[in-house]
């Protein structure tokens, strides 16, 4: 694939995008998002990837939505054009796995965007924060909700109103991330747990992703019946005969 301000490799079964517009701090303008779901989508229609890796740089995960771009906005046309829109929740639409590796800041939209991933993996020196309050605006892409679901009300509104920075160490206490590494083992280390991951089942994986995903869209017993009924559903896949097998026999499961 070719983008102007995006990079992937594959690594195995893995695609890792990095995002790759260093003069803004990958501040997240319109292209760059366009870009991005363009990467996600392809990766997750093709059956060789089962797992995907977000990064940014060691300064910048991203640095929020592109101010430039939208310093010049009014509210008729923001309304009608509708501009966060489809280009910023791509990746809450992609069934395979999706991992943030962020080191340095990751802010406004950039939080934001690591929040919509499954799982924040953290250099030591991520900085997370919701600073749109400085601008005189608020988060835009679900960080009023998708922060306060993460880390509560007292310190959500905390990041929110004062738009003041988080560091990983916070970050990790705060249940915003999955796990600290030092900034030269992020992206080593978040590949490894996506190989993992995409040399299990990948259909378990996809349900055990929704299942989890439906724990903020629902109720608990809603949740639960959802849950029970994709564990029933997976006894009819050869994955369930196959991981079942393997372990009493003493064995690795293939399953890809
Ligand atoms: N947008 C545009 N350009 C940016 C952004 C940004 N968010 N962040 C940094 N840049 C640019 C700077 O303008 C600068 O460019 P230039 O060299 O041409 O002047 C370059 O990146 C480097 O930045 P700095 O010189 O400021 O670097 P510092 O190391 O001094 O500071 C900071 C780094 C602290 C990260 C600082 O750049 C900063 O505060 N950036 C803005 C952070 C911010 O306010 N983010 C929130 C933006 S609003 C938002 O995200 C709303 C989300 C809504 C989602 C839906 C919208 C479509």
């Amino acid at each position: 694939m070719n983008f102007e301000m995006l990079k992937t490799e594959i690594h195995g079964r893995v695609a890792l995008v990095r995002l790759d517009r260093p003069s803004a701090l990958n501040a997240l303008c319109d292209q760059l998002m366009g870009e991005l779901g363009t990467a996600l989508r392809d990766f997750d229609a093709d059956p060789a990837i089962g797992a995907i890796v977000l990064t940014g740089s060691d300064r910048a995960f991203a640095a929020g939505a592109d101010i430039r771009e939208m310093q010049s906005r009014s509210y008729p046309d923001t309304a009608m054009n509708d501009f966060i829109g489809a280009t910023w929740e791509v990746v809450t639409t992609i069934r395979k796995p999706v991992i943030a590796a962020v080191a340095g800041y990751a802010l406004g939209g950039g939080c934001e965007l690591a929040m919509m991933c499954d799982m924040i993996i953290a250099a030591d020196t991520a900085k997370f924060g919701q600073p749109e309050i400085n601008l005189g605006v608020i988060p835009g892409a679900g960080g009023t909700q998708r922060l306060t679901r993460a880390i509560g009300k007292s310190k959500a509104m905390d990041m929110v109103l004062t738009g003041r920075m988080m560091d990983a160490t916070e970050a990790e206490r705060a249940n915003l991330v999955a796990r600290v590494v030092p900034a030269g083992e992020l992206v080593a280390e978040a590949l490894r747990v996506a190989t993992t991951i995409a040399s299990l089942s990948p259909v378990a994986v996809a349900l055990a992703k929704r299942s989890v995903s439906r724990a903020f869209e629902t109720t608990l017993a809603e949740g639960v019946a959802y849950e029970r009924a994709v564990f029933l559903a997976l006894f009819g896949t050869p994955h369930q005969r196959e991981g079942m097998a393997a372990f009493l026999e003493k064995r690795k499961p293939d399953f890809i």
